[in-house]
Parts: C-alpha cells; sequence; structure tokens
C-alpha cells in the first residue's frame, strides 16, 4: 500500500526554535525514504504554520547561526522549485493565521513532534493532536504534562517508590499570604527553614520550564540578597517554583526506548560537572552537551539499577515511545532520580541519542522505532 506520510513539526514560539529546526533537519535525513513519505511543517516564531521544503541541508547550523523557520520558507520561496502551503498539492506561499494549523495535518499519518516548552511539550500540542485523531511519536497529554512539571513530577515518582531527592513547592497564592506589607514573608521563611535543613547550597527553579531556564544556585554566602534574586528570576519563568536541596555526586543519565515488548533502557552516561562554559563550542552547548562519557563509567549492578529506575520512571509516568531520566548517584553509592525529559536533545550528537548509539540502535534505526511505536499505538496493537 501507500507510504506512511510523516509529519515533522517544528520551530514555534520557543527560546529554542533554532535547536528544533536544527535537530528536525536530522530526523528528515534520518528517516528512510523508501519506507515514509516526509511532510515538514515549520511554526515560525509568531506561531503561523506553514509546509516547508523538504531539504533537511538548510536546517543546519551555518557560520555559527541556527536557521529559523521564515528563513526556510523565504529561501525555497526564491528557488521557485518547492511546495510552500497549508494545502497539499498547492505551490502558493501561505501561512496560516497564528494560533491555526493547516489542512494538511489532518491528511498525516503520524506527528514528529519536535517543539520544546509550552504548547510543544507539555501536552497541548499532544491534546490537540488527539482531538485532530492523528498519532503521534513520543508521550501523550498526561505523561508530557507530568514531564513539565517538576512538582508533581516528584510526587509521581515517590508514590511509585522512586528515590528523590529533598524539595520544597512554592505556589502562586503564596506570595500574596501574609497580609499588608507581609506578603511573601511565610513563602521565603518556607525557603530559608528548607536551606536550614537540608543545608546549602539551594537550586531555585520555575517549576515548569524546560532545559536550564531560570535556575539558579544560591549557596549560603550570598545572603539574603542572593536568594531574592533566585526567586525573583524563577518567578519570572513561573509563578510557581520548585526548591531543590544540591544532592552531591555524580549526574548520570539513561535513555528509554518503547520496543515491540515494551520500554528497554541504554547504557547509561555520565555528565561531568561543568568546567566553564566560557569557551564552550558553540555546537556543543546549543545542542546539548557532546562532552557526555558513554557508557558511564558504573559497575555492572549500578549500571543495572539505573535501567531499571529509568524503566521504572517511565512506567510511573505514563510515558510513550521514549523518555530520557536524569540521575544522581549519591556519595553512598545510591542512585536519586532528578527529573525525566520525554522531549531530550536529539540531534545524533546528542546524549539521547549517543546512549542509544553506544547500545547498538543507530540514529536511523532510533527514528524508525519511535514512528513504528506511534504507529502501533494507532492500530490498536499493544
Ligand atoms: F518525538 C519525540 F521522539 F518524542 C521527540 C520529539 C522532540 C524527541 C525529542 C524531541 N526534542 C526536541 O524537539 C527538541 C530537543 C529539539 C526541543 Cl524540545
Amino acid at each position: 500500500g501507500r507510504k506512511p506520510r510523516v509529519a515533522v513539526v517544528f520551530g514555534g514560539r520557543s527560546s529554542e526554535h533554532g535547536i528544533s529546526v536544527v535537530t528536525a533537519g536530522a530526523v528528515m535525513r534520518a528517516i528512510d525514504r523508501e519506507k515514509y513519505e516526509v511532510l515538514p511543517i515549520g511554526i515560525t516564531a509568531d506561531g503561523r504554520w506553514a509546509l516547508t521544503a523538504d531539504e533537511p541541508e538548510r536546517m543546519a547550523i551555518a557560520d555559527r547561526r541556527v536557521p529559523r523557520v521564515e528563513e526556510l520558507v523565504d529561501a525555497a520561496a526564491e528557488d521557485g522549485a518547492v511546495v510552500l502551503s497549508a494545502d497539499p498539492g498547492s505551490r502558493e506561499v501561505v501561512y496560516t493565521e497564528p494560533g491555526q494549523v493547516p489542512k494538511a495535518l489532518g491528511e498525516v499519518d503520524v506527528v514528529f513532534p519536535m517543539l520544546h516548552g509550552p504548547y510543544g511539550e507539555d501536552g497541548t500540542l499532544q491534546g490537540m493532536l488527539d482531538l485532530a485523531g492523528v498519532p503521534y511519536v513520543g508521550s501523550g497529554v498526561l505523561a508530557s504534562a507530568v514531564g513539565m512539571d517538576k512538582e508533581y513530577m516528584k510526587r509521581v515518582f515517590v508514590s511509585y517508590g522512586l528515590p528523590v531527592g529533598p524539595y520544597v513547592v512554592v505556589r502562586p497564592r503564596e506570595w500574596e499570604q501574609g497580609g499588608p506589607g507581609r506578603e511573601g514573608a511565610a513563602a521565603r521563611r518556607k525557603i530559608v527553614d528548607f536551606a536550614a535543613d537540608h543545608g546549602w547550597p539551594v537550586f531555585v527553579k520555575p517549576a515548569r520550564a524546560g532545559s536550564s531556564i531560570g535556575i539558579t544556585k544560591v549557596d549560603s554566602r550570598g545572603g539574603f540578597s542572593a536568594l531574592e534574586d533566585a526567586i525573583a528570576e524563577a518567578r519570572r519563568h513561573d509563578p510557581k517554583i520548585i526548591v531543590e536541596a544540591a544532592v552531591s555526586g555524580r549526574e548520570i543519565e539513561c535513555g528509554v526506548l518503547e520496543f515491540e515488548d515494551g520500554p528497554r533502557a541504554s547504557v547509561p552516561a555520565e555528565i561531568p560537572p561543568t568546567t566553564s562554559h566560557d569557551f564552550y563550542d558553540f555546537e556543543a552547548k546549543y545542542i546539548d552537551s557532546a562532552d557526555g562519557i558513554v557508557p558511564a563509567p558504573l559497575t555492572g549492578e549500578e549500571t543495572a539499577e539505573v535501567q531499571r529506575l529509568a524503566v521504572a520512571a517511565f512506567e510511573a509516568c505514563s510515558c510513550e515511545g521514549l523518555v530520557r531520566a536524569d540521575f544522581f548517584r549519591t556519595d553512598d553509592g545510591g542512585f536519586v532520580i532528578n527529573e525525566i525529559n520525554t522531549m531530550p536533545g536529539f540531534t545524533p550528537i546528542s546524549m539521547y541519542p549517543r546512549m542509544w548509539q553506544e547500545s547498538g540502535v543507530d540514529y536511523p534505526e532510533l527514528v524508525d522505532r519511535l514512528i513504528q511505536a506511534a504507529l502501533r499505538r494507532s492500530t490498536g496493537l499493544r
């Protein structure tokens, strides 16, 4: 029969627009064209959707700059060679109105969503695709939303018996409590008490922002003003913040991928402590660490333990397709789960694909397995 049509959706209204375009380019290059038809769908930084050219060569870092969807559309229009439309079959350049989606989306067999942050990886796009009846790669609404919210993520981990580090949450309304002139006093007190109990430094984070946005490490030397600044910075991104105790130990990551018979864990990787970010190669910094050590130097028992915890985290959060689980190996030899990422860095040099490469699954096979897992769900064979 007809080849399944895969829509790769990328770009979008996020600070990681460029990373998304570069990653989508790598995925498009890796998709087996004998097996699948590819439909590239770009979203501009202001939220308009358009079919872009099937030209993954253009979707790469050039002269230390990441491409943007607008440029792809403009460049392709100049070539005069490509389909650029809200409707398949038309050659007209048509953007949707912000907030609308192209009709073409209704005519695809599976969507590969490659969008960062709100409206991309938080479950909203996934919900829209559920409503439209279009299957997609990766986690559904619930796991995506849980994966975006560090508070609920920890609550799910704890309820499934996974080891979690100490943390405290300050909700939006808690900043208003305390009466005139004393707003926020109780909330600040909660954080200071937490640090007194668990020790400095602490990490102050927006509860629901991706990657490392809005995060500050605060040690006792910074005093009250450093804490104030950290809280203000986190609240700029999210009115709900989470404060975590620093877990001393090594940073270990593990990939989970859905196979025909269920999720399996990759070999783990170790992320060495950050030295200096100043003269970090642009590409490496932008694309999520080329500096991880794969496989992580762990004993056989330690490896088996992280792998068990990674699959347990995937199951606890009802993830689908894939997840990257991030841990600390504490100085006493145990593991603590820090977080999961339902849309991890996904270029061929990102940690998740590198961990699978080292586990015997190369990038094209990885992409194919993700598409196959999404198609299996759509036909009800589980
Ligand atoms: F669809 C997958 F496989 F679930 C998927 C989608 C998106 C995996 C990884 C990503 N990652 C990204 O899109 C991004 C890191 C470029 C931005 Cl979140």
